[in-house]
């Protein structure tokens, strides 16, 4: 279904591929959107496919995404799944003309996430990443206050998620590929600095492994120059034990021209200008179905779930379209590059290379 023949609908029926971890969260997302009806579910996994259906009340059941294609004919796909089999399920999608969502990380590689933006652009299907975090309620104020111009000119940011939280029960996989933090948390925590501070030419990075028991590296610290004329610092730990833990809290700072702003812990938003100082709260709500500490991502979802519905009816391009997410990727995709060869990289000539190298795994 194309751009505008989704306009102006009452209702959108949706249909998941992939009920794992964190799909519950897509799910109950959707079960609060008015005009958002999940109608079909497919998972290799039957077990996992049979317990979501149970659990959301979804009877259409399937174990291959292009049989639930076929049947279903739905309005729009939410790929759920890992980072592995994104881009033949894009692909896959765009094949049945199916307005789709997919799930951070986009692709493995630059290339291929190039390949799955055209194939929504030639089947003129809309394509939106699920890169959720700028849409948690404490971020899009930090936006916001930027945006009105509270501090100013912004001139300088420090974007900065570090925690010990366990993610690897959870998601076990995160463990075990030759890439973690980076690949996995930075692109959000990139993300967000794009968001807040536009687009970056240069990345400087370095990273780490702290902990003995994973494979990929859990420290990463970047500096970016933004096109804004922004410098900031991205940083991102998982082996940073506090005494008051804050995953998933990403803190942010920003000196502008007129003041400063500082996303503090617990979602304290601290306004400081020449006329005095303010500190607002921007904690996320906690609807029934969400839980602490996960509540801000959840909320999040909630967030970017709703954007996606206003904007099949506006026919507007999401925020975070695949289009846009090509540009994180691509500072994932220079960290790891900068990290290796110990040097800075101009991000527009990386993009500009046929670069078969990896962005995840
Ligand atoms: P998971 O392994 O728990 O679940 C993935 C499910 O997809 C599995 O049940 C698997 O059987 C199914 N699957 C895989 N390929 C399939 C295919 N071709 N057809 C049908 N089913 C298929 O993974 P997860 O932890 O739920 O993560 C899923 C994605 O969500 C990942 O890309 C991860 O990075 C992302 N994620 C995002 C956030 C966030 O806040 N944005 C948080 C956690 C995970
Ligand atoms: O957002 C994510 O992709 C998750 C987590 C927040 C746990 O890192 O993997």
């Amino acid at each position: 279904m194309t751009v505008s023949t989704l306009q102006d609908r009452e209702t959108y029926n949706g249909a998941l591929i992939g009920c794992g971890f964190f799909a519950r969260n897509h799910l109950h997302a959707w079960r609060g959107i008015e005009g958002a009806n999940i109608v079909a579910l497919c998972d290799a996994d039957e077990a996992r496919l049979h317990a979501a259906g149970r659990e959301f009340g979804i009877e259409r059941l399937y174990t291959d995404a292009a049989a639930m294609l076929h049947a279903e004919r739905p309005d729009f796909v939410d790929i759920a799944t890992t980072v592995a089999s994104h881009r033949t399920l894009v692909e896959l999608a765009a094949s049945h003309g199916v307005a789709t969502i997919c799930q951070k990380p986009f692709a493995c590689t630059l290339d291929d996430a190039r390949a799955m933006v055209s194939a929504c652009k030639d089947a003129n299907v809309p394509l939106m990443v699920h890169e959720n975090f700028r849409w948690q309620s404490a971020i899009q104020a930090v936006g916001a206050a930027l945006q009105a111009g509270e501090i100013g000119t912004p001139f300088w940011g420090r974007v900065s998620f570090r925690s010990a939280f366990d993610v690897f029960s959870g998601q076990p996989y995160l463990a075990e590929g030759e890439r973690f933090i980076v690949e996995d948390l930075g692109i959000h925590v990139l993300d967000i600095a794009r968001f807040l501070f536009g687009d970056a030419t240069r990345v400087t990075a370095s990273t780490s492994r702290v902990n003995p028991g994973i494979k990929g590296e859990d420290v990463a610290t970047i500096m970016l120059c933004h096109e804004s004329g922004v410098n900031s610092i991205v940083d991102c730990s998982y082996a940073t034990c506090l005494p008051h833990e804050l995953f998933p809290q990403t803190l942010i700072e920003v000196d502008g021209s007129a003041g400063t702003l500082r996303l503090l812990a617990d979602y304290r938003l601290q306004i400081h200008t020449r006329n005095g100082t303010e500190v607002r709260d921007a904690a996320p709500s906690m609807l029934p179905w969400m839980s602490s500490p996960w509540h801000a991502i959840q909320g999040s979802v909630l967030n970017i779930q709703s954007h996606w519905i206003g904007c099949l009816r506006s026919g507007r391009e999401p925020a975070t379209s695949g289009r846009d997410n090509l540009r994180t990727l691509a500072l994932v995709e220079a960290t790891y590059l900068s990290a290796r060869e110990g040097r800075s990289v101009d991000v527009r000539e990386l993009e500009r290379m046929a670069s078969q190298t990896k962005v995840a795994q």
